[in-house]
């Protein structure tokens, strides 16, 4: 009898083993990297004038962790006369793709900046996108047989005039693409990138979300407008920002991916940007567009690339109307447990995006899907055999 209940003990801990693998691989965020990466990591000036020994060891941080992924790290060293003396650098980590340097390879890519203005601690703009973006690497370097080829950028000096993400497309990409496609560059057209800046600030409070000034005689975003009125102008939500034509696809995955996810009360709202070529925008329109072509994607635009931005709004929510590129954009401001949930769930989103984007091969015979496939059939398999009489075989 000891025996038989000892026996049974062992598949009711199998049991509870598949449900927690089952739940760990659906539905939340690791939240204990995100916490760990941000605050040990991300959490002081990257700003090369203010604290070149943090932001060098920021840099650091991230080449190891793409190292640990088994990313193809890559540098873009470069100088510039817009920021002023220094030695700057994107760091890209690669996945390749089955199709990787062929026609076919479409490359999917998440970018986000992880350098700050001189005075602030830059734990929301952008400790918040890099550390969103390592964790996506770490997920998706899980499996790494992928349809298309991955690419994760960390871009140095947005902040100056988005000048990191302006160079690394103009003088880093086309000697790369040069190097990998060789003569068919023709052939290189990656189905686009998403970039993270400034998504940690999460309110549930009313009347704390601004618009920017024009939103009310701008009719273009008119669902926005209505739902953020409705709702007493609560920043509770992230907000997806793409050209409705050019960048559609990836806005559509997104959301796919968002909406299948819980936590109900973090909300999306997408704005649809009317325009294809920034040169077509009228006049009077400009300064209130500006406002939507504030990060490292209007480089992609301009570049003829798709891209879709991710933010919180900045400094139009919450605590950053006050902290943005302020010493208060910090730890203890905005170290705040929903805004940490915030940022899971947005990871997570990417996360699924990506996945979707670039699929995992079918023959691939990694990662966590599998493991939990392999938990129940062993489960299964036990319980039969009892079923059966033979306890001593499970
Ligand atoms: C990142 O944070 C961890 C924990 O504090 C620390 O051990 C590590 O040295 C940090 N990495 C860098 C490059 O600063
Ligand atoms: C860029 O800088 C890194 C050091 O961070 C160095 O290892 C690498 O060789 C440099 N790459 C080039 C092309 O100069
Ligand atoms: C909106 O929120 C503010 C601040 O909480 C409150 O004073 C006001 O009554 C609310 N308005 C509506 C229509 O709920
Ligand atoms: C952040 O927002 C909270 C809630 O509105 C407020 O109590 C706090 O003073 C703000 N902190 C800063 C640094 O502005
Ligand atoms: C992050 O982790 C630290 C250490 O475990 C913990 O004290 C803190 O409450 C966590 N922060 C949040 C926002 O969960
Ligand atoms: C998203 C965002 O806030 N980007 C800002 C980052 O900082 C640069 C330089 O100050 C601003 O121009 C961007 O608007």
């Amino acid at each position: 009898m000891l025996r038989v209940r000892s026996l049974f003990g062992f598949k009711i801990v199998l049991l509870l083993i598949c449900i927690a693998a089952d739940s760990a691989a659906s539905s939340d965020a690791d939240l204990e990297y995100l916490n760990s990466t941000l605050r040990d990591n991300f959490s002081n000036s990257r700003n090369h004038i203010s604290n070149a020994v943090y932001k060098q060891q920021s840099r650091d941080f991230i080449i190891a962790e793409f190292r640990r992924f088994e990313l193809e790290v890559e540098f873009h060293n470069f100088t510039s006369d817009v920021v002023g003396a220094g030695d700057f650098q994107n760091i890209i980590g690669v996945l390749r793709g089955k199709y990787f340097g062929t026609k076919k390879d479409q490359i999917v890519g998440v970018g986000a900046h992880y350098d700050t203005v001189i005075d602030t601690k830059g734990v929301d703009d952008n400790g918040s996108g890099i550390t969103a973006l390592l964790y996506v690497a770490r997920e998706i370097s899980k499996q790494r047989n992928r349809e298309h080829t991955i690419m994760f950028l960390a871009f140095d000096v947005e902040e100056y005039d988005l000048t990191g993400s302006k160079v690394l497309l103009t003088d880093w990409l086309p000697v790369w693409s040069t190097t990998h496609w060789g003569n068919n560059q023709a052939d290189f057209s990656p189905k686009g990138f998403i970039i993270l800046d400034t998504i940690l600030e999460y309110e549930s409070g009313q009347m704390t979300q601004d618009l920017p000034p024009g939103s009310t005689d701008i009719f273009m975003f008119r669902d926005v407008y209505n739902s953020v009125t409705a709702d007493n102008f609560t920043g509770d939500f992230l907000a997806s920002i793409y050209r409705s034509v050019s960048d559609g696809h990836l806005n559509t995955a997104f959301k796919e991916s968002w909406d299948k996810l819980e936590q109900r009360e973090f909300e999306i709202e997408t704005f649809a940007l009317p325009f294809e070529d920034i040169a077509s925008i009228p006049e009077s329109q400009l300064a209130f567009l500006a406002n939507f072509g504030r990060s490292d994607h209007f480089n992609f635009w301009l570049a003829g690339i798709p891209a879709l931005f991710l933010t919180d709004t900045v400094n139009f929510r919450g605590n950053m109307t006050v902290c943005y590129h302020k010493p208060c954009d910090d730890l203890e401001t905005m170290f705040k447990l929903e805004n940490l949930q915030f940022l899971g769930k947005t990871s997570l989103a990417l996360k699924e995006t990506i996945n979707a984007l670039s699929p995992v091969l079918k023959d691939s015979s990694s990662g966590s899907a599998q493991d939990n496939k392999m938990c129940w059939t062993v489960l299964i398999i036990c319980l039969f055999f009892a079923f059966k009489g033979f306890y001593n075989l499970c």
